[in-house]
């Protein structure tokens, strides 16, 4: 019993991720679609249309500012940045996939300033954004200036303060988000409670069949 429910909480770790196309640039300041639901281990596939964007994460609550990493130098929580990828020919986008490390909202913008500035233009991104934190807000704090001089202090939880009328429209999705994390959440707790018996226990099967 209880090594059936470990293998059965183990198995996730080792399916691939899926893969989600976005086109960057396609359809002028554009990220197509403009926002998904991803688990971790997904590949956020980026075709680049021309002519010169980039994917570069942000916060909530600073849209055009790249994110500082704070935490020290963990490859875990790097901070993503495609860097400037100019295209001239829209029949072969160039890819660059991001590996999604988290089911928490993360949030991304185009940091292409010249001759326009996309950001502000309303060229940003994100994955699995909350029913706190929509899409649409997130936009429209990318729209009036993207460098988070109202109000917000960086915890960035749960209190935007510029919550657009069409925020309440990604609450399907926020729910779908919260499942995932509530799964994500229940897996670890399982392996750390019942973790070391059950894999000495996977162990002995594996050297059983060894011999
Ligand atoms: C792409 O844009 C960046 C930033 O504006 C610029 O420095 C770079 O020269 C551009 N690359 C090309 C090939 O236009
Ligand atoms: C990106 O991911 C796709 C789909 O998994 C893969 O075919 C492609 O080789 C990857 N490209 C790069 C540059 O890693
Ligand atoms: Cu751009």
């Amino acid at each position: 019993m209880k090594f059936a429910l470990a293998l059965v909480t183990l198995l996730p770790l080792f399916v691939k991720g899926a893969d989600i196309p976005v086109a960057v640039g396609q359809t002028g300041l554009t990220f197509e679609p403009s926002s998904v639901t991803a688990a971790e281990g997904d590949v956020i596939v980026f075709s680049f249309y021309p002519k010169n964007h980039t994917v570069t994460q942000s916060s909530f609550a600073a849209p055009c500012t790249k994110l500082v990493d704070d935490d020290g130098p963990d490859d875990d929580d790097a901070v993503a940045d495609s860097g400037f990828v100019p295209v001239t020919d829209a029949s072969t986008p160039t890819v660059w996939n991001y590996t999604v490390t988290s089911d928490d909202p993360t949030w991304f913008y185009c940091a292409q300033a010249s001759p326009v500035n996309h950001c502000t233009g309303g060229m940003v991104f994100a994955i699995n954004p909350s029913a706190e934190r929509t899409f649409e807000a997130f936009q429209q704090n990318a729209r009036n200036g993207g460098t988070g001089s109202s109000s917000t202090t960086g915890t960035g939880t749960a209190s935007p303060t510029n919550t657009s009328p069409g925020g309440s429209t990604t609450s399907s999705q926020a729910t779908n988000t919260a499942a995932a994390g509530g799964n994500g959440n229940g897996a670890v707790s399982v392996v750390a409670s019942g973790g070391a018996a059950s894999l000495l226990a996977i162990a002995g099967v594996v050297a059983a069949f060894a011999l």
